[in-house]
């Protein structure tokens, strides 16, 4: 993986990431493909809407269908039909928030099958080699991500744990990994500045091809986020790209992005597509209020996205209502378009040295609202 920083501005950031599966564009966001599927959205319309970059995740795929069947089938890529650059999570935190009775030990973390119940281990090692048998352009070491609000003395013992699964992370990488592919180190450290900045210098001291920061966007306020981005940015280096991990609304990619933030990703344009909510320039609408019922009118009739510049809004808010998978796949469709285009605004304007005015231009239209 090569990174190559074009403009600053400020301290927003244009940039690409070539990996073996082809060029991303940063500032980028990308959608979530959990399980190997971006929930109701063929792979060709995520591509049309402008992504150049999914996320998968480790701790389903090991469960369902395992990364060894997805090797033996050709690697993820072949096996879900996305030839483009894929990143996949390492599990950390998916075990956190779906696996019960999970132990959390020096060698890694046990826990039982959401799918069956069988105790599951997964190791820094195993964590990397199941990316390495998917096939991941950028695979992510295995982290502990604990929730906020939480004691400072709990925040630092993961900290802690996950600097010491960098490591072996980063030794197993090295040892097995196909050239090209890229390990991302993760910051950990809560909303404690000390813990964050001396995550932040110990990976730096590994040396990643590219640095996360994990464990925001977990219950804490968006202050305190962009606080702890503001402590950790400026310790990174420059000519690697910074992921925040999990994040966000519309917002949080604009507020991102001016504190030097080169990917995102989120379930948010999916997840919420799915229960009616559908992102526009003017601001995030539900289409599940009556007062869509009978409105002849699309969505936005200058979106670049087809379903959002042409689809009545009274029949998104029918399908909705009803429930037919239909207004599921349809508001994916607009939100995960909205993201891109969200991002694309960001990067022409980075390239042109007006990010500011145009953050502030993007924001000022949200304000007004969808009428
Ligand atoms: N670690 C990992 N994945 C993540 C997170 C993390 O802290 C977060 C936190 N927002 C989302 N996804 N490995």
């Amino acid at each position: 993986m090569i990174f190559d920083l074009h403009v600053t501005d400020g301290a927003a950031r244009l940039g690409t990431l070539d990996t073996p599966h082809g060029r991303v564009r940063t500032p980028a966001f990308m959608p979530v493909g959990t399980q190997a599927a971006m929930k109701g959205v063929h792979w060709h319309e995520v591509r049309e809407a402008g992504a150049d970059i999914v996320l998968s995740n480790t701790y389903h795929l090991m469960l369902r269908p395992s990364a060894e069947r997805i090797a033996r089938l050709g690697g993820l890529h072949a096996f879900m039909g996305w030839p483009h650059p894929i990143l996949t999570d390492s599990g950390g935190f998916q075990v956190m928030s779906l696996a019960k009775l999970r132990k959390v030990a020096e060698r890694g973390v046990t826990f039982q099958s959401h799918v069956d119940g069988a105790t599951v281990e997964l190791t820094p090692e195993r964590a990397v080699e199941i990316q390495r048998l998917l096939g991941s352009d950028i695979a992510m070491q295995l982290d502990e991500c604990v929730a906020l609000p939480a004691p400072p003395a709990e925040i630092e013992r993961a900290m802690r744990l996950s600097l010491r699964w960098a490591e072996r992370c980063k030794r197993a990488f090295e040892e097995d990994m196909p050239s090209g592919r890229a390990l991302f180190g993760i910051v950990q450290g809560g909303d404690v500045p000390d813990l964050r900045r001396e995550s932040a210098r110990a990976l730096v001291d590994l040396d990643f091809q590219g640095y996360a920061i994990g464990g925001l966007a977990v219950g804490e306020p968006q202050a305190t986020m962009l606080a702890m981005i503001e402590e950790v940015a400026p310790l990174l280096p420059a000519d690697r790209p910074r992921y925040l991990m999990g994040v966000g609304t519309p917002d949080d990619l604009l507020k991102g992005v001016a504190r030097g933030i080169d990917m995102f990703d989120c379930v948010l344009p999916t997840r919420n597509g799915r229960h009616g909510l559908a992102y526009t320039r003017f601001g995030p609408v539900n289409l599940k209020n009556a007062r869509h019922a009978e409105d002849p009118r699309p969505l936005d009739p200058e979106s670049p996205c087809r379903v959002a510049a042409t689809v009545p809004r009274a029949y998104l808010h029918h399908l909705i209502r009803v429930d037919e998978m239909l207004g599921a796949m349809l508001l994916s469709i607009v939100n995960i378009a909205y993201f891109q285009t969200l991002m694309q605004g960001v990067r022409a304007a980075i390239a042109e040295r007006r990010f500011a005015d145009h953050a502030a231009a993007v924001t000022e239209d949200w304000s007004r609202g969808d009428v």
